[in-house]
């Protein structure tokens, strides 16, 4: 069976994005893969995370992947800084991976801005973090947005490098499962930003664990514009934040964006909202229920990370022993 590595960051709030580009995905591959399942906290701190927050948000976390459908004990479900394989390998591939590399980065140039000599080194390295998250347990398969795409291939290019350069076949050459264009969720503010946890403001996105009242207000004052709906997709073009209202639709109905546009054509967004309101609500409702329900146990959340991170670390540590007999290092496994 092929394995499956993927993680979200607990920088904030988990949202809609989360649940429609990864988590209602991730559920799904539990029936046809092993899957392990990380709370990225190492990733988190590449930017500044209040520890009090970094705790709670590494449970709000895992309270989510469980909430929308992860099965702790059918997947391996644990926060990294619990395995010391991610950190280990990480400083091998920084020793492998090319400053030129890094330097083509495209969400690094994004996040940095005009402020590229103040961000921290972690950031810069962040995609060597990610490519020892996956080779750590040599992960056959990577379930990931668009945007992760170019990080994914410089796992590939670190992979082929190290093999190469230590005359090994110890990594696989990892495969992407890209979400369909649908599955990309834009800000309620602006059509033509992703839908973010670290965005200021908290009106750009449906949190995971937002009530009815917020989802409806947070809908109502959805950026749109003053035309109709469309009887085809293909007509959104050139309006984002009507097609991005559209696509919520579409993805929470699991239905196709056609057929939203064929079951409001002619009508306005002021009659569309509540529509798209009323299905937001049905289908977050129990995943909101239940992750306060889990959040209302931390200790047990503990229990469940700490069990994880065993059953990682069963995996993880052979191979880093394996890795680093590979390189050079004198030690237990060498
Ligand atoms: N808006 C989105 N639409 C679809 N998928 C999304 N994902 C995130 N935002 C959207 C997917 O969720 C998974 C976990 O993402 P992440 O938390 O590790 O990192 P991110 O993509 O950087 O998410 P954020 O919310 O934008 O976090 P910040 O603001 O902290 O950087 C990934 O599979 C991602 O594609």
């Amino acid at each position: 069976m092929s394995r499956v590595f993927s993680g979200a960051q607990p920088s904030g709030n988990m949202h809609l994005g989360n649940y429609l580009g990864a988590f209602k995905n991730w559920a799904k591959l539990q029936d046809s893969h092993e899957c392990l399942y990380c709370v990225v906290d190492m990733h988190a701190i590449t930017v500044w995370q209040n520890p009090a927050d970094l705790r709670d948000q590494t449970r709000e976390a895992a309270a989510a992947y469980m909430a929308a459908g992860v099965d702790p004990d059918r997947s391996i479900l644990f926060n990294q800084s619990q395995v010391p394989a991610h950190a280990e390998l990480a400083w091998i591939f920084n020793c492998v991976a090319r400053i030129g590399w890094l330097n083509r980065m495209t969400q690094f140039k994004d996040k940095v801005g005009k402020n590229r000599e103040k961000a921290s080194v972690g950031l810069w390295v962040y995609p060597n973090l990610m490519a020892a998250d996956i080779l750590a347990y040599r992960a056959t398969h990577v379930p990931v947005g668009e945007d992760q795409k170019q990080h994914l291939e410089l796992t590939r290019d670190i992979a082929q490098k190290f093999n190469t350069d230590f005359e090994t076949d110890m990594f696989p050459l990892v495969e992407p499962i890209i979400q369909s264009e649908g599955a990309r969720v834009m800000s309620l503010r602006d059509g033509s930003k992703k839908m973010s946890k670290s965005e200021p403001s908290d009106m750009s996105r449906i949190n995971m664990g937002d009530d009815a009242d917020t989802i409806a207000l947070k809908i109502k004052k959805a950026k749109t514009d003053a035309e109709l709906i469309p009887e085809r997709a293909d007509d959104l073009d050139g309006r984002p934040e009507a097609r991005n209202l559209i696509g919520l639709y579409a993805a929470l109905a699991d239905i196709s964006r056609d057929d939203v546009c064929a079951r409001f054509a002619g009508q306005g967004f002021g009659a569309f909202k509540p529509a798209l309101t009323e299905v937001a609500v049905d289908k977050l409702a129990p995943i909101t229920t239940e992750m306060r329900r889990l959040m209302a146990d931390k200790a047990e959340i503990d229990r469940v990370l700490a069990r994880g991170a065993e059953r990682a670390n069963a995996i993880a540590a052979p191979i880093l022993g394996e890795v680093k007999s590979a390189v050079g290092f004198i030690g237990a496994s060498s």
